[in-house]
């Protein structure tokens, strides 16, 4: 250990307080400490935190007067897409998947901190009949679309599934995946890697000791993605596969079609090599970011950083003027995430801040870690959606989904009255209820009663969903499960269930494991 080197380097950058507890360290928490600091460059995040304090003083009130709205060269909505356009996406995007040159990445390097569980959000299990997680739900979308692809083009096919983790989410995902047999993949098509750390910052400038052998530190954000990619060797594996096309998504969204083959295709048709996938915002307050342009780039404004005025602003129909609501779902061509994963492009991207409550060695007993009660320093964070910038009109295109068949995210306890896991839970069995009737399923009640396909109000429906009681939900739907190895967003089923009368709930049941489906009726 060069320990004189390092104090000289910390002295530089006015963070010599960082070792000011050296002292009374035990052997090992003095190279603990050590390595943590040793690998730091105190220089970039002096740069960075100067810069990023600059941007939060300017912040968004210089935005509202730069926003525009997307033009409509670039976008596409399902919902006035002709039949054959879809079915040709469709086909184009499965060719794609057929021939092995597509991939998915998944962003899992939060901490989840809203969500409050002490494990990667993926392992959560939201109470589904099957009891699957939301990882295993995205493996086996992978296992029945890679099937879905042969199907196409006639030949084998892989799907290789990238995870970004961070150190405080690595170890953890590894061993479920271990634990589970990667749910049927091969492991060698499930790539882990990680993202970088940054201090946490005072707003004074001096990065914080969480204990005095350990720098508060966090991840930098979704947007150390591309700094990750160029670091860990992730693209070299993409290129050696031959892949073309990545699926970018984040890992709390239950609905999630991964890889899906249609925004695939309608991004080809675009020429696109960098796109969106979009709902229409909901309220002007709804936590997503929009999608738009911003001094004619295109640009994600995230839910933090727009003012009200402009959230709230509406188009001549009274529709909200920035709707593009971003789902944190993003397509790229290989060759731009190479591109702007290098450094020149990557160190173009910048820290976005967030003021936070981060925990600190008490000044009066250097055991003690102490909570604040108010913010006491920033986090800095990149964001994936900031490689935008370096897209054109040409080269952009964003695609509006249909938000119950493909957006329901895992952010909050059921404490919460909205994203939670029971509105999660709800979301999807609706959307499999659905798949079913339309594959031309009936369901009775356990008296042999038809079941409208739209159900009566019943009592409480009425409500805002965040009014309801808790277990209220259940009795109130009428709601199905079906494996992602049985359908991967509601094809096949017909010659299953069609003409066929069910008795509520339905569960068409299949893992990794089992050949053939199994269909359970009436009991989850
Ligand atoms: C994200 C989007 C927001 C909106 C919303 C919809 C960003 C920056 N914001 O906001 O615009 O679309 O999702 O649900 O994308 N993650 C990492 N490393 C990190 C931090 C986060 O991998 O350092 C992952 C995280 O595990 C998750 C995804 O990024 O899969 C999104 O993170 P989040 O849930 O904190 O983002 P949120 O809801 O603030």
């Amino acid at each position: 250990m060069d320990v004189e080197g390092l104090k000289s380097r910390l002295a530089e950058a006015n963070q010599e307080h960082l070792m000011k507890y050296w002292d009374q360290l035990s052997d090992s928490e003095k190279s603990q400490l050590y390595n943590e600091l040793n690998h730091l460059d105190f220089k970039e995040i002096n740069g960075f935190f100067k810069s990023a304090m600059e941007d939060l003083a300017s912040a968004s009130e210089k935005l509202d007067d730069l926003l525009e709205p997307l033009p409509k060269e670039v976008c596409g909505r399902v919902v006035n897409t002709q039949q054959e356009d879809l079915l040709q996406y469709d086909v184009d995007g499965l060719t794609e998947i057929g021939e092995s040159r597509v991939a998915v990445l998944l962003l899992a390097g939060g901490q989840g901190t809203r969500l409050g569980v002490p494990y990667p959000k993926g392992m959560y299990n939201v109470g589904l009949p099957s009891g699957k997680t939301l990882y295993q739900l995205q493996a086996e979308r992978l296992l029945k679309l890679q099937r879905l692809g042969e199907a196409v083009t006639g030949s084998s096919c892989k799907i290789p599934w990238y995870i970004m983790t961070s150190e405080h989410t690595k170890q953890a995902t590894l061993d479920f995946f271990k634990k589970n047999q990667y749910f049927g993949l091969q492991e060698e098509d499930v790539v882990l890697f990680e993202q970088s750390l940054l201090p946490c910052i005072g707003f004074d400038g001096k990065i914080i000791l969480e204990k005095p052998h350990k720098v508060a530190l966090a991840p930098d954000g979704n947007g150390g993605l591309y700094r990750a990619l160029h670091k860990s060797g992730v693209l070299k594996n993409m290129e050696a596969r031959g892949i073309k096309y990545v699926h970018v998504y984040c890992v709390d969204n239950i609905l999630v079609k991964m890889a899906d083959p249609i925004f695939i295709g309608f991004c080809m048709s675009k020429g696109a090599n960098c796109g969106a996938k979009v709902v229409e915002k909901a309220f002007p307050t709804e936590a997503v970011g929009v999608v738009c342009k911003v001094e004619g780039k295109y640009q994600v404004v995230e839910y933090s950083e727009i003012t009200l005025k402009t959230a709230e602003k509406r188009d001549a129909n009274g529709r909200l003027m920035f709707n593009a609501g971003n789902i944190c779902n993003h397509f790229f061509t290989l060759d731009f995430l190479k591109f702007v994963s290098e450094p020149t492009q990557e160190k173009q991207l910048k820290h976005h801040v967030a003021k936070k409550k981060i925990p600190y060695v008490s000044e009066e007993d250097s055991k003690v870690t102490l909570k604040p009660d108010s913010p006491n320093g920033i986090k800095m964070e990149k964001f994936v959606f900031d490689v935008f910038h370096f897209a054109t009109d040409r080269s952009f295109a964003v695609w509006e989904v249909i938000r119950e068949d493909e957006f329901a995210p895992l952010k909050n306890a059921d404490t919460a009255d909205k994203d939670t896991p029971t509105t999660c839970r709800r979301s999807l069995l609706n959307l499999h209820h659905r798949y079913l009737l339309a594959a031309g399923a009936e369901f009775v009640d356990k008296d042999g009663n038809l079941i409208p396909h739209i159900p009566s109000q019943k009592k409480g429906e009425e409500k805002g969903s965040g009014d309801r009681q808790k277990g209220e939900d259940e009795a109130m739907f009428v709601e199905s499960e079906i494996s992602p190895l049985v359908s991967y967003a509601g094809e096949g089923l017909q010659k299953l269930v069609e003409g066929r009368k069910f008795t509520t709930p339905v569960h068409l049941s299949q893992d990794f494991t089992m050949d053939e489906p199994e269909i359970v009726e009436g009991e989850w």
